[in-house]
């Protein structure tokens, strides 16, 4: 017998898919939660081991790299290991589906971690970069590592200056490509789905607050209440990687 919070949250799936079901253009927010069934630590989980002493704000910025590189770069290489090591997750799988089964789905992401794609999602608009690039400090163009300097602090192969993984950092632009194209379809999608993110991050969090300005319904899946959750239409309160493959199934299958 299903307990009745089961039932509730199969309700909410229901008219989630309902809205799915309408829906001409979904625009897709995710965040770090999707990628924690992969094995991969959501940015505001406190760290673990080695790096239970910093708090990740403070290493990603341009001003801690400055003051002191290897450090941000042992930082980077240990999540690069984690990111090279995980595999999509149910959840990744679930949005590179719907995205065959609505007329058109664009799918923003502040991951750095490629999962989406390697999931199978097309033209994934990467919010906040990509940790497997570095950048040339000097060039401001995304670049090899010289032979001499793969460990340590690693250097342009062209022109030897400091580079730098190819992220956002606080302070710093979203790239202008994916920030007009996210912008543009949160002010014409008819769905928006926040998952996985606690909504604490601007420009991104802004995209559901213009979905929530148009009158267009937002969904959050997420375990934890987030700063979006009292706004939005629809609450879907689980994993990712359970509550989308529901939705799926869902969406395929409409109660008779
Ligand atoms: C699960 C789950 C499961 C767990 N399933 N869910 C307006 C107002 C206030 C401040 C600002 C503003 N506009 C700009 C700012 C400043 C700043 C900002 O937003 N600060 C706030 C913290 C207050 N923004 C910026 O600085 C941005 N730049 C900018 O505005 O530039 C202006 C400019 C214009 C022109 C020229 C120059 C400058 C840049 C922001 C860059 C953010 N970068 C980072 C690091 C990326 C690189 C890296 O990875 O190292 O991006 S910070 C970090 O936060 C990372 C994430 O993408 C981002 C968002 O975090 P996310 O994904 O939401 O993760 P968590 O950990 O917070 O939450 C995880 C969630 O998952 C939780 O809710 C869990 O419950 C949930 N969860 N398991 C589903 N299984």
């Amino acid at each position: 017998m299903k307990t009745e919070s089961a039932g509730a949250l199969e309700q909410l799936i229901a008219r989630a898919a309902t809205v799915l079901r309408r829906a001409r253009h979904v625009c897709v927010l995710t965040g770090a939660g999707i990628s924690a069934e992969s094995g991969i630590p959501t940015f505001r989980d406190a760290l673990t081991g080695l790096w239970s002493k910093f708090r990740p704000e403070e290493l990603a910025t341009l001003e801690a790299f400055e003051r002191d590189p290897q450090l941000v770069w042992q930082w980077y290489e240990w999540r690069r290991d984690l990111v090279r090591q995980a595999q999509p997750n149910a959840g990744h799988r679930a949005l590179a589906e719907l995205a065959r089964r609505v007329p058109r789905l664009t799918l923003v992401t502040q991951n750095v971690d490629g999962l989406h794609q390697r999931a199978g999602s097309p033209a994934v608009l990467e919010y906040h970069g990509n940790i497997l690039r570095d950048r040339c400090m000097l060039e401001q163009v995304v670049a090899d590592r010289s032979e001499d300097s793969r460990h340590g602090v690693p250097r342009c192969s062209a022109c030897g200056g400091l580079l730098r993984p190819d992220v956002v950092w606080f302070g710093e632009a979203i790239p202008r490509e994916a920030m007009l194209l996210a912008a543009a379809a949160a002010d014409d999608c008819d769905a928006f789905l926040s998952i996985g993110t606690s909504s604490l991050v601007y420009p991104a969090a802004g995209l559901a607050e213009v979905a929530l300005q148009r009158r267009v319904p937002v969904i959050e899946v997420n375990p934890n209440p987030t700063d979006l959750s009292a706004a939005a239409d629809l609450v879907l309160q689980g994993p990712a990687g359970t509550i989308l493959p529901l939705l799926l199934e869902q969406l395929a299958h409409p109660p008779g």
